[in-house]
């Protein structure tokens, strides 16, 4: 890792297709706490496609050359250069010869998590992006394809189990070698170098099987720490469902003898779609009903599904070059996403989907580190793995859908799928394939993945009662973003309903013809909509299920939100609605100080709470207020985070309040019967009980706090027991400590729940609290070497605690700053996703702007630092 100054840019339109190609690899890794041996054996060959007489140049990072052979015969100095991170052959021997390269390596002293590393004592590889080029020298590009054998060497009292991708050809003693074993895997797919991985270890295996739609038998094997076997059960059933779902929907069937996953606790992302070897993240693998709260059963559902569906979208099919990662993610969050909505409720699951891309997509795109779904150039490529590659990328998909309809949809997706597979391909390769379904042209579509910012509509209605008509004006624009000024118009497929006064849906149609599906498409700066045949004026429901990664600037009235709040026939709009109330009071409170008349959002939400059709995860979704950081972001600028943070607070209260009644027989109605079930049903009810508990809580008598104190202590389940811990977490009363002491004492073995406890601790938004997390960052249950912990005590406050991070004196900025340059030199992606907590500083108002703005100055001005945190730093002040 060298400074920023002297890494260049890589840029989109420079990709050249590679020199040369690798068609095998033979790699032999001996294991060993510091001295791992690897060799590998490529069968390297002259890509028709290069350059005459290009060079042979493999990447590397920080490898130890030992050996290089060609075809079995050592190399003079003379005929190549090494150096830690290249290898070259200037005058390559033929166009077609195997070059054997040894390294060695210590995974005992890799802190980076890249490459072949140690977690709790067990072996295991990251090597998505560029982490293969930290075992061996490599073409180590997405566009190179290999076939891999894999013989893995190690002790076995060590390391019983040995894993790596496809499928194990053969396994035993290693002769000669007493105490040693090994085991040879292969497959028989070519994929790039980013899909090997590793796996050594002492591990236990839940075993299960699967037969494929066509009668193919595949062995399941989840690997976790021996004693964790009782908890990958529902990791195993998430898994079978969504192997059933892939083949039901996609017609995609698995393609290998064997599925593993491994789960390990010392992982920086959450988990890697390596083929027939998932390596995860033991947060989404392991859970109990006592030590998972119904969120982690989500995630762990979501992320099961998310790898294995990459089996087919990423890895059969893989990316041309990193610029093409949403071709991978986007696509496969889309998967993931339809793939929980029809295992939960699809309106709740848009819901907290919508939550998530507004809370971290919406925010990257209005701050300085906003670009493209597909950027067109790079420092350091980890730096891209964002909200806006996965969850806009993801909207781009769904979009593609509403635009093409379902069979359209399914059309070129087949297509893609047929004419794309063993190949690495580009998003050019993914729009044609729909394009050539489907016959529309999607030149105008592209421009989604060029374009940065969250375009933003501008729409007002115009009622003629006499003609019985009604306009609607729609501009749209697209925000300026670093390096893009200027934006050219947005195909946005806009989702509406025209609704009575009575609450039910008048006719949507244009002229004589109904709008089909009802969705008109926005695809000019200004357009204009008359729609006929209505006898009285209509409130528009605009942007229905969210159907455009868009903000819409509407003219209605607080009155038009109640109508559509308690009676919109689409429900993400019902819920919109709603909250768009609440917003609306929010931004009026915190910035003029206006009183909050909570009239017309208390009834709304009586009205809700009434009504029996409605599914209650859905209403406590909707009755969660939006969060501190969505009303900064409304917000725009001179943003006080104290001022909205109090704005808040106090419009929960005086729900809370004026709500009392009914919420108490709520949560007397929701009380748990029998034991506890995962089921998307049970946990509705689970989240709409939690809801009335903490709104309950602040109604400011005793027996709020009383009534969570209660639940934590007799909860049979974490789901309740963290739920009322939370609730009592947000009170400066005495039962928060007794419970913290209690929650850590009963979990003080378990550091995923140990977790959790640093977690809300983190959020307190209470001057004391960065001293609080100073002291937890000594305390035992804390390492500044697991991702995990650090991003559940300091990115939570980081990124989660808007009045403590943002403390107007600045030391909340001084101290994360300062854990960024820590861990730099240990982990330099973990420390770059903590720096961009600073990414909205702009927004603030000028003294926290000004104290931001110097710690992150500090960290740029810093020598010595990764790619990784000095891209961020510059960025972020550019
Ligand atoms: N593809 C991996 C992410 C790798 C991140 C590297 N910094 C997990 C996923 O998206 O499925
Ligand atoms: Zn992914």
């Amino acid at each position: 890792m060298s400074h920023d100054t002297e890494t260049q840019l890589i840029r989109l339109a420079d990709y050249r297709p590679p020199e040369w190609l690798v068609e095998t690899v033979h790699l032999d890794v001996s294991l060993h706490p510091t001295q791992t041996r690897v060799t590998a054996r490529l069968a390297l060959k002259r890509n028709p496609k290069g350059t005459v007489g290009a060079p042979v140049v493999l990447e590397g990072d920080g490898l130890t050359l030992v050996r290089l052979t060609i075809d079995g015969t050592p190399l003079a100095g003379s005929s190549y250069s090494a150096t830690p991170d290249r290898l070259t052959l200037p005058n390559p021997p033929a166009d077609d010869f195997a070059l054997e390269i040894e390294t060695l390596l210590d995974p005992t002293a890799n802190t980076q998590l890249m490459g072949l590393y140690r977690s709790s004592g067990n072996y295991c590889t990251q090597c998505e992006p560029e982490g293969f080029r930290r075992i061996t020298y490599f073409p180590d590009r997405p566009d190179v394809l290999s076939v891999y054998t894999t013989r893995i060497e190690a002790d076995k009292e060590e390391a019983p189990v040995l894993l790596s991708n496809g499928n194990l050809e053969k396994s035993g003693p290693v002769e000669d070698k007493p105490g040693r074993h090994y085991a040879v895997w292969h497959d028989p797919w070519p994929k790039p170098s980013y899909l090997f991985a590793l796996v050594g270890g002492k591990l236990a295996k839940v075993a299960d099987h699967f037969v494929t739609a066509s009668g193919k038998p595949v062995e399941l094997g989840i690997y976790v720490e021996q004693g964790k076997e009782k908890l990958a059960g529902y990791a195993m059933d998430s898994l079978k469902r969504s192997m059933r779902w892939d083949e039901e929907k996609f017609g995609r069937e698995y393609d290998l003898d064997v599925f593993n996953i491994v789960a390990v606790s010392d992982f920086n992302m959450g988990a890697m779609e390596n083929k027939g070897l998932n390596v995860f993240n033991d947060k989404y693998v392991l859970a109990s009903p006592q030590t998972a709260t119904d969120g982690d059963y989500a995630g762990i559902e979501g992320v099961i599904a998310h790898e294995y569906f990459h089996n087919w979208t990423g890895n059969r099919i893989t990316c041309r070059d990193w610029f093409q990662l949403c071709l991978k993610e986007g696509l496969t969050v889309y998967r993931d996403q339809e793939f929980s909505a029809d295992a939960r409720s699809r309106p709740v699951k848009r819901i907290s989907d919508v939550r998530v891309l507004k809370a971290a997509q919406f925010t990257e795109d209005g701050g300085p580190l906003a670009h493209p779904v597909r950027p067109n150039a790079y420092r350091e490529i980890n730096n891209f793995y964002t909200a806006t590659v996965y969850q806009k990328g993801a909207e781009l998909v769904r979009m593609l859908k509403t635009l093409l309809g379902e069979r359209g949809f399914r059309a070129g997706m087949d297509l893609y799928f047929q004419n794309h597979d063993g190949e690495a391909a580009t998003i050019e390769d993914f729009l044609s394939s729909f394009a050539e379904a489907t016959g529309r042209n999607l030149s105008q579509f592209a421009l989604w993945y060029e374009q940065a910012g969250t375009p933003q509509l501008k729409v007002s209605g115009t009622y003629d009662a006499s003609a019985g008509t009604y306009r609607l004006d729609v501009t749209q624009t697209v925000p300026p973003t670093p390096g893009q000024s200027d934006k050219q118009p947005m195909v946005i497929p806009l989702a509406l309903g025209l609704v009575g006064p009575n609450g039910a849906d008048m006719p949507l149609m244009l002229g004589n013809q109904p709008v089909e599906n009802g969705v008109v498409e926005i695809n000019q700066a200004q357009q204009s909509f008359l729609f006929t045949g209505l006898d009285a004026a209509p409130v528009p429901s605009l942007n229905r299920g969210f159907s455009a990664p868009v903000n819409v600037v509407s003219d209605l009235t607080q009155k038009d939100r109640v109508l559509l709040a308690t009676s919109d026939s689409d429900p993400f709009n019902r819920f919109d609605a709603f909250q768009g109330i609440a917003l609306d009071m929010l931004k009026a409170a915190a910035r003029e100080g206006r009183e909050l008349h909570v009239d017309a959002l208390s009834s709304a939400a009586h009205r809700l709470l009434q009504d029996k059709a409605l599914d209650p995860a859905f209403k406590a979704q909707t009755l969660s207020l939006p969060g501190e950081q969505e009303v900064a972001r409304e917000l725009g600028q001179n943003v006080d985070p104290d001022a909205i943070h109090t704005a808040r607070k106090t419009l929960h209260e005086a729900l809370g309040t004026t709500l009392q009644a009914e919420f108490t027989t709520l949560y007397q109605d929701l009380a748990p019967e029998g034991g506890f079930k995962a089921d998307a049903a049970s946990a509705g009810r689970r989240a709409l009980r939690n809801l009335a508990l903490d709104y309950l809580a602040t109604t400011a008598t005793a027996d709020g706090i009383a009534r969570a104190l209660t639940q934590f202590n007799v909860a049979d389940n974490m789901t309740e027991r963290f739920a009322a811990l939370a609730t009592l977490s947000r009170h400066d009363v005495p039962e928060r400590e007794q419970a913290l002491n209690a929650f850590y004492n009963q979990f003080q073995n378990d550091p995923l729940v140990i977790d959790k406890w640093l977690m809300l601790q983190a959020q307190i938004a209470a001057p004391d609290t960065l001293d609080r997390v100073k002291g937890l960052m000594t305390h035992t249950a804390f390492s500044l070497a697991n991702p995990n912990r650090v991003r559940a005590l300091v990115g939570v406050f980081a990124h989660g605690n808007p009045t403590q991070f943002n403390r107007a004196d600045g030391a909340g900025y001084d101290f994360v700053a300062d854990v960024v340059l820590k861990l730099d030199g240990k982990n330099p992606q973990v420390a770059s996703r903590l720096l961009s907590s600073f990414r909205s500083w702009r927004q603030l108002e000028p003294v926290r702007r000004a104290a931001a703005e110097s710690a992150l100055r500090r960290v740029a001005e810093t020598q010595g630092l990764s790619v990784d945190v000095a891209d961020i730093a510059t960025r972020s002040l550019a």
